[in-house]
């Protein structure tokens, strides 16, 4: 199929899913707590690409040069600590938006931002940029990592910031130059702490930069090994992970027969830009995982509090029995000793029966009493302890989404109150379960078919 042919479907599969995720997933996503914000408010403006890596190792130039316009200020000293997206207005033009308007406006998907304070958002910006290749992308470009600076000199949390910003991306670059090939802390914390709890690993590439620096063949190996050495020891991985190399065409340096490995690798420069440019075809797929992973997810915690109802009816029930059990056998004890006992020989039959059921009754009362009161707070409170027993974690899959659920789980149940009955909780598991069976599924197969 062309391209123009494909268009239309492209955009209907769009358009479905992200009905399904506002129609279908949020409601119930925010009603039993599992999100706080509107899921597809993290999904619904442009696609992102996000650029990071050690202070100059060309983020800038890179983008700079990408876009075929000097945007971003760019210098060998941490010149620019700014978080800044880039893209075209939809009306065309160019202009600024301060951080404070982004993290406030709707249309963003930068809201949740704001919980990292003042510093940050003075440190955050948008740049609108006359360019038609920002008409369906965004860029980040961000301040580099350092050594020197401590997170609290930032101000800010800065992995945090980042792994925020991770998590909207569909295409995270990570830079890195010859100079410095891996050997940053902040980087190290950032693979090998945020990033991976962040995003999925298909939306990252690695990508040595700079590379005409770079003495010679040998010189260039050598930094390739060093590289591949510290991001298998970061990323905690047995395999060495694909690595793009690249350069800026502006800023190299002359080609003398030292560099002349450059015009070698032209066609992984290209393919960085290219990968840039399928960045909107990348968040269609993600649109699908997203709704996957959210469905799968919330149907695992739906599943959690039906199995949470279901066993403190089991609960009630057992102990209910054990109170009829216990009660009858009171009864019979009271009206055997009614019955042969000398001090009582003269009252009538069916008064000493009267007295043993009432004593069997009001016993029965007693204990359902203290079991609706006591028993409710007490299997709760059991329950609480042990959340992790309430579903079957038998794979990597269901440990994962555990890992996601625990918290908003626990929240929902310590508030149970908030919670609609058992059928309808049963009911929406049901719904959401199809969703994930069914509905990720189809659209998931006819992404595939539309996309090769
Ligand atoms: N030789 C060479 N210099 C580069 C290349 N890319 C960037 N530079 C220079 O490296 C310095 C840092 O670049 P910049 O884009 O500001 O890095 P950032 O801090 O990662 O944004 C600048 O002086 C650039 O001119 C490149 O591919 N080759
Ligand atoms: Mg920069």
């Amino acid at each position: 199929m062309q391209r123009e042919e494909k268009e239309p479907y492209t955009h209907a599969i769009r358009e479905e899913l992200l009905y399904l995720i506002e129609q279908e997933l949020t409601p119930i996503a925010c009603k039993y707590r599992y999100s706080d914000v509107a899921l597809e408010s993290k999904i619904k403006w442009k696609p992102l690409v996000l650029i990071l890596g050690n202070y100059s190792s060309g983020k800038s130039t890179l983008i700079n040069e990408f876009l075929g316009q000097s945007v971003q200020e760019t210098g060998q000293a941490p010149t620019d600590d700014c978080f800044t997206v880039l893209t075209a207005a939809s009306a065309g033009g160019v202009g600024e938006l301060e951080g404070q308007s982004l993290v406030q406006d709707d249309q963003f998907p930068f809201t949740h931002l704001k919980q990292h304070g003042e510093k940050f958002v003075s440190h955050f910006r948008l740049k609108y940029v006359d360019s038609p290749l920002l008409k369906d992308i965004a860029i980040i470009d961000t301040p580099g990592m350092v050594d020197s600076v401590a997170e609290k000199d930032r101000g800010y949390q800065y992995q945090q910031v980042i792994g925020d910003f991770a998590q909207l991306a569909d295409l995270i670059l990570i830079l890195f130059d010859p100079h410095k090939a891996g050997t940053i802390q902040e980087s190290y914390a950032s693979l090998r702490f945020t990033l991976p709890y962040k995003t999925f690993e298909d939306r990252i590439v690695f990508v040595l930069n700079r590379m005409d620096e770079c003495t010679g063949l040998e010189d260039l190996l050598r930094v390739y090994g060093t590289l591949c050495w510290n991001l298998s020891q970061m990323l905690g991985r047995k395999d060495i992970p694909k690595i793009l190399f690249s350069y800026s065409e502006r800023k190299k340096k002359e080609e003398t027969n030292e560099n002349g490995f450059l015009s070698l690798v032209e066609n992984q420069r290209l393919a960085l830009h290219r990968a840039i440019l399928k960045t909107p075809k990348k968040r269609l797929e993600h649109l699908a995982a997203f709704l996957e992973h959210h469905a799968y997810n919330l149907s695992h915690m739906l599943e959690a509090i039906v199995a949470y109802y279901r066993g403190r009816r089991l609960f009630l029930v057992a102990y209910g029995l054990l109170g009829g059990v216990v009660s009858t056998a009171l009864a019979t004890g009271v009206w055997l000793y009614l019955h042969y006992a000398s001090t009582y020989q003269n009252m009538p039959d069916e008064l000493q029966v009267i007295i043993a059921i009432s004593s069997g009754i009001c016993a029965l009362g007693v204990w359902l009493l203290a079991l609706y009161k006591g028993g409710f707070y007490f299997y709760k409170r059991k329950t609480l302890q042990n959340l992790a027993s309430l579903t079957p974690l038998q794979d990597q899959a269901r440990r994962d989404s555990w890992q996601y659920i625990e918290s908003p789980l626990r929240r929902c149940l310590e508030n149970e109150r908030d919670l609609p009955s058992y059928k309808t909780i049963r009911r929406e598991y049901q719904r959401i379960r199809t969703l994930y069976n069914k509905g990720a599924k189809e659209i998931r197969s006819s992404l595939r078919s539309l996309l090769t």
